[in-house]
């Protein structure tokens, strides 16, 4: 697929989405909506992807929605944000946190806007040391989307939820990290390699129960203890039926190293 707006490849098991608008901070436009989509849909279904990694080209990371792609001169009619939010920004989160499959984003730059939230969207998060968040929304009017409201009030409280919605302050990748809103911060020559070894070594690991692990602790935000202890035990009655969890033991037993399939 020869994408215009995004490189997308696979190989030893990690398919790596890169958003490349960089003139524009890899702000979305509507094909960059539909090549993401797609993108998503094609790391989904491939069973030799094993983990996927996101990350931007150029200096930043993305900028959220293209501002240059709405009309809002004084005889424009508003443009419909809902049906964006709907069409576009719900299914992309949607796509990333229902994902059976680690999703490791290397956030290279500034992430503002809905380029922050699909970064907290992400499974494992680690920053460039230069890089910063910055939920731009209320100085256009506009509210955190892409499930910013939400993963700021779970992640970081409703102190700093309120302070970093309202104010639209930037934080350094650091202050993410001491929030509790991503996993690690790293000096920027050093996110390239980082991030791949992890992806590389996810790509090894028993991506069934990983994917299971996710969808479970994405389902804590909302359950109760004991909802969640029967979602447990019926998750792990799934885990303990793969080919990973036999290979798990014997390997253990055998004491030598495993040999994952993903299955
Ligand atoms: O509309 C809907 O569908 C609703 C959904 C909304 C989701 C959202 O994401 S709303 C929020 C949209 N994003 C923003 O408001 C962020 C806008 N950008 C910025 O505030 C700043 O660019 C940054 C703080 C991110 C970075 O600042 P800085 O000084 O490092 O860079 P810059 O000079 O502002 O930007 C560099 C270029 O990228 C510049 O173009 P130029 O002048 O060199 O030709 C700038 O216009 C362009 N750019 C940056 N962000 C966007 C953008 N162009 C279009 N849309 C952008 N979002």
């Amino acid at each position: 697929m020869n994408y215009t707006t995004i490189d997308y490849h696979c190989d030893g098991g990690v398919a790596t989405l890169a958003f490349n608008r960089p003139d524009k901070l890899n702000s979305f436009n509507a094909t960059m909506h539909a090549e993401v989509r797609e993108a998503l849909d094609a790391a989904r279904d491939d069973e030799a992807v094993r983990c996927l990694l996101v990350t931007g080209r150029g200096r930043g990371f993305c900028a959220g929605q293209d501002l240059s792609d709405r009309n809002v001169g004084a005889g424009d009619a508003p443009p419909d944000l809902e049906a964006s939010i709907r069409e576009n920004y719900n299914p992309l989160i949607q796509r990333i946190t229902g994902m059976r499959k680690p999703v490791v984003c290397a956030v290279n730059g500034v992430a503002a806007g809905a380029g922050a939230n699909i970064a907290l969207a992400c499974d494992i998060v680690i920053a460039a040391r230069s890089a910063s968040f910055i939920q731009a929304f209320c100085k256009i009017g506009l509210i955190p989307d892409s499930g910013g409201t939400w993963w700021l009030a779970h992640l970081a409280g409703r102190a700093r939820a309120l302070g970093l919605a309202l104010t639209g302050e930037r934080i350094d990748a650091a202050t993410a990290k001491d929030w509790g809103l991503i996993w690690d911060c790293v000096d920027d020559e050093a996110l390239p390699a980082r991030a791949r070894s992890l992806a590389e070594h996810f790509a090894t690991q028993p991506t069934l129960g990983l994917g299971l692990t996710k969808a479970a602790v994405n389902a804590a935000f909302a359950n109760d203890l004991p909802a969640q202890l029967d979602l447990e035990a019926r998750l792990q009655g799934e885990a303990g039926r793969s080919a990973d969890y036999r290979e798990g033991v014997a390997a253990f037993m055998e004491k030598r190293k495993p040999r994952f399939s993903g299955k």
